[in-house]
């Protein structure tokens, strides 16, 4: 660790130390990493004496449930009806009907067991801190909330490793050759001597994990697994997070991914694979739209596949289609997703698109030849 890193991670203790009530928030649709740095965040600043104020938008998705459920993390109630977020999973409670008409979303959201916030309840917020995110499109519930906190004096800091930044902070901790966001906060409590005890640990070492595909992303440096190893020592058990991430799925998602996969098609010499998620696929298989996590990359387990995509297809008229894209190799999928008006990165990107599947999928298609021929002119 450098000195002037040292000096950062200080600076960002110090302004976070100034807060006595913070409101920590992190982006929509939680991942693992988000889920890490807002448990990690709220145990080790209330540890020393503060009374922060964890929120988020969404709850937990099945995979992270174990992690989030047992923390004190408010939900904050929106106002909007939408029903692509993500909910929490069905058959996690036992309260769901079974007879809930699978076909209606709002029958297949069961009621969060995290206590509901409205706006009006944040404002004994004394300050603002975003963690693994800076980015106005990715705090959309509370965005216009946060401008006018900001603008009657609320400061706003942040902890990220992303290149989009688009909120004004007056404390910002970047660095975006962190792997993940739960790096920087281990380094932040590590180097400030703040407690992590064994759940903080544990919250640390998912968001570390996700965020590299199990340290198998090139972003998997020396850096990172030696934070991972020095939360070893704090009393976290890989092994069981493991377990708890990947042997602990409900059978709809297995069966889900497995008849999505009987189904896939291949294209351009085997090189790029459709996945194509149908509602009537959802019901047969008792599944939801959130189950469908991950199964984007599942295609490019295949020798010769290079670019996947993963069409979910919700209601409306036009339908609306739920893009994600995944690319393996120097294909930048980001770029594709930009030409359906969406975004991400390199190889992990997503978009949003109403058009009927018949129509859309051979513009798909085509977006994804191209990008793998822009690859092989570069
Ligand atoms: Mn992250």
């Amino acid at each position: 660790m450098n000195d002037s890193y040292r000096t950062r991670l200080n600076a960002f203790d110090h302004s976070a130390a100034a807060l006595k009530r913070p409101l920590l928030i992190t982006h929509e649709r939680p991942d693992g990493d988000a889920w890490g740095c807002l448990i990690a965040v709220n145990r080790a600043l209330a540890a020393s004496g503060a009374d922060p104020l964890p929120v988020a938008f969404d709850p937990p998705t099945s995979k992270y449930a174990w992690l989030v459920t047992p923390e004190p993390i408010r939900l904050l109630t929106r106002s909007d009806n939408t029903t692509d977020s993500a909910p929490q999973h069905p058959h996690a409670q036992a309260s769901v009907a079974q007879d809930a008409a699978p076909t209606d979303p709002s029958k297949l959201r069961p009621t969060t067991q995290h206590a509901p916030i409205n706006e009006s309840q944040l404002e004994s917020a004394d300050g603002i801190i975003l963690l693994d995110t800076c980015s106005t499109a990715q705090v959309q519930p509370l965005a216009p909330w946060i401008d006018s906190a900001r603008s009657r004096g609320l400061p706003v800091r942040a902890l990220d490793h992303h290149v989009t930044r688009n909120i004004p902070t007056d404390t910002l901790l970047v660095d975006e050759s962190a792997a993940a966001a739960c790096l920087i906060v281990f380094e932040w409590l590590r180097s400030t001597n703040r407690p992590i005890d064994p759940t903080t640990a544990t919250a640390l070492f998912t968001g570390i994990a996700t965020d590299t595909g199990c340290f198998a992303h090139p972003n998997t440096d020396a850096r990172l697994l030696a934070a991972a190893s020095e939360l070893a020592t704090l009393g976290t058990a890989p092994h069981r997070i493991h377990d708890r991430l990947f042997l602990s799925e409900p059978a709809c998602r297995v069966r889900l991914f497995a008849a999505a996969m009987d189904r896939m098609k291949l294209y351009h010499d085997d090189r790029i694979a459709v996945l194509i998620v149908s509602p009537d696929l959802l019901n047969r298989t008792g599944a939801q739209a959130s189950d469908t996590e991950d199964l984007a990359g599942q295609p490019l387990r295949i020798t010769t596949v290079e670019l996947s995509v993963l069409i979910v297809e919700t209601g409306g008229d036009p339908p609306t289609l739920k893009l994600s894209f995944r690319s393996k190799t120097g294909a930048d999928v980001a770029r594709v997703a930009a030409r359906f008006g969406g975004g991400g990165h390199t190889k992990a990107a997503g978009a949003r698109l109403q058009d009927r599947l018949d129509s859309a999928l051979p513009k798909i298609i085509d977006a994804l030849t191209r990008a793998l021929d822009e690859a092989s002119r570069r």
